[in-house]
């Protein structure tokens, strides 16, 4: 298991934070997603490591910036 953080700025509610988790999830391997729009943090468990390229993608699908924490 593998787990990582990253900065999410432009999130204001829960609909961004379940933009965000539904976009995240798609990604292969992920087995828990947990988003704060109040925090700005994303949490992300997989079975394997992620790369940082697909998840920021990911975000920026849902319509906000990522970065690592
Ligand atoms: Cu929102």
């Amino acid at each position: 298991m593998a787990e990582v953080q990253y900065k999410v700025t432009g999130m204001s509610c829960g609909h961004c934070e379940a933009s965000v988790r539904g976009e995240v999830s798609k990604l292969a391997g992920v087995e828990d997603v947990q988003v704060s729009a109040a925090a700005g943090t994303l949490k992300i468990v997989s079975t394997s490591a992620l790369s940082d390229d697909a998840v920021i993608a990911a975000v920026d699908e849902a319509g906000y910036s990522a970065v690592r924490a």
